[in-house]
């Protein structure tokens, strides 16, 4: 028995029409990958919308931010002998790297979790400077007291890093710059500090010794990290064997901090699985999922801008409920509820 995801009857829940586009040039692609969290009663998506100019047939187009923070849109035919097309997400140019879309960060609200419209109000987060050039993505929100932590995939032809913003308002935001340098992704910071200081869990990518594996930071502000430690890698065979990464902030459990993280295979697979890490030191891994929790199995996670994908990085608890919001076949956005002690189960912690 692997997948234990009940999903919701109404999924996909957005879908990239059900938005409107930054500007009348541009169109919503996909719709990805959610941070999620509760403010003022109601449930917030944070969602990635990811968009391009309308696709025309035999061009390619790359959107991105130049020097004046104006989109400038980059086509090149697709039989051009210096593109390199191997994938729907990112190609090579010339030598250089390109995303085919340009994320941006956008606000969703609801009162039952299910039923979401956008935010009136300062509903879009863009990039800010050289470093986010080709896009902000997969935003986590972790709460510590009244502090919203936003930290998401800054991505710029120097290289994919970690940015941090923070809020107590969800109006006015601090923007803090990249606090993990590439290449790095897949960052949660803890909503609990541990002993004193704060952690992270993050995904340095190491090309020829190591790989694509979830470490842990420490921090005494939040904001300066280090004393960086390894915690899981990928498995051979198995459904992570190619990459892993955190999902959203870990859940505190009496067992121990619970990860939902994400594992790819060499198919570029996305399946989603759960860790246990020590209460006290969370760099120790106390149990890991063999199998996955969640496969993706349904049309709208096998066919769409990428398919075989469930990709989560945001969630909320009621108890033992666990709802994950993710991100199906990096196209459109869905819901799924879990039992924790389920989880906790495959995890051969509870019977
Ligand atoms: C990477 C990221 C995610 C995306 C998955 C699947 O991990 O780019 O945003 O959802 O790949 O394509």
């Amino acid at each position: 028995m692997s997948d234990i995801a009940k999903r919701f009857s109404n999924n996909p829940i957005l879908i990239p029409k059900n938005i409107e586009p930054t500007s009348a040039e541009l169109q919503v692609i996909c719709l990805l990958n959610p941070g999620v969290f509760r403010f003022k009663n109601k449930i917030y998506l944070l969602v990635r919308v990811a968009e391009s100019i309308t696709q025309k047939e035999g061009v390619v187009f790359f959107p991105v931010i130049n020097d004046n923070g104006k989109i400038e849109i980059i086509e090149v035919p697709l039989n051009d002998p210096h593109l390199i097309a191997t994938d729907a997400r990112v190609m090579q140019y010339k030598g250089l790297d390109y995303l085919t879309t340009l994320s941006h960060l956008r606000l969703m609200e609801s009162e039952d979790g299910i039923k979401f419209t956008e935010s009136l109000n300062n509903s879009l987060l863009t990039a800010i400077g050289t470093l986010e050039q080709f896009g902000i993505e997969d935003c986590r929100v972790s709460q510590i007291g009244n502090t919203y932590y936003l930290t998401y995939t800054a991505v710029s032809n120097s290289g994919v890093g970690v940015g941090l913003r923070t809020t107590t308002n969800w109006v006015d935001f601090t923007h803090h710059g990249m606090i993990f340098p590439p290449h790095n992704k897949d960052c949660a910071i803890f909503e609990e500090l541990i002993n004193g200081k704060y952690y992270a869990l993050h995904r340095p990518s190491s090309v020829q010794i190591g790989g694509n594996f979830i470490w842990i930071a420490e921090s005494i502000d939040g904001i300066h990290w280090g004393n960086h430690k390894f915690v899981a890698g990928t498995r051979k065979e198995m459904w992570d064997s190619v990459r892993i990464g955190a999902g959203a902030a870990p859940i505190k459990t009496e067992y121990g901090w619970l990860q939902i993280y994400h594992g790819a295979d060499v198919a570029h697979r996305y399946c989603l699985g759960a860790l246990l890490l020590d209460l006290n030191d969370p760099s120790k891994v106390i149990s890991r999922t063999e199998d996955p929790i969640m496969i993706p199995k349904e049309d709208y996670e096998i066919s769409g801008f990428f398919g075989h994908v469930v990709f989560t990085n945001g969630h909320i608890i009621d108890g033992d409920k666990l709802t994950i919001y993710y991100g199906a076949a990096d196209e459109f956005i869905c819901g799924a509820d879990f039992s924790i002690k389920e989880i906790l189960s495959l995890l051969k912690i509870v019977s």
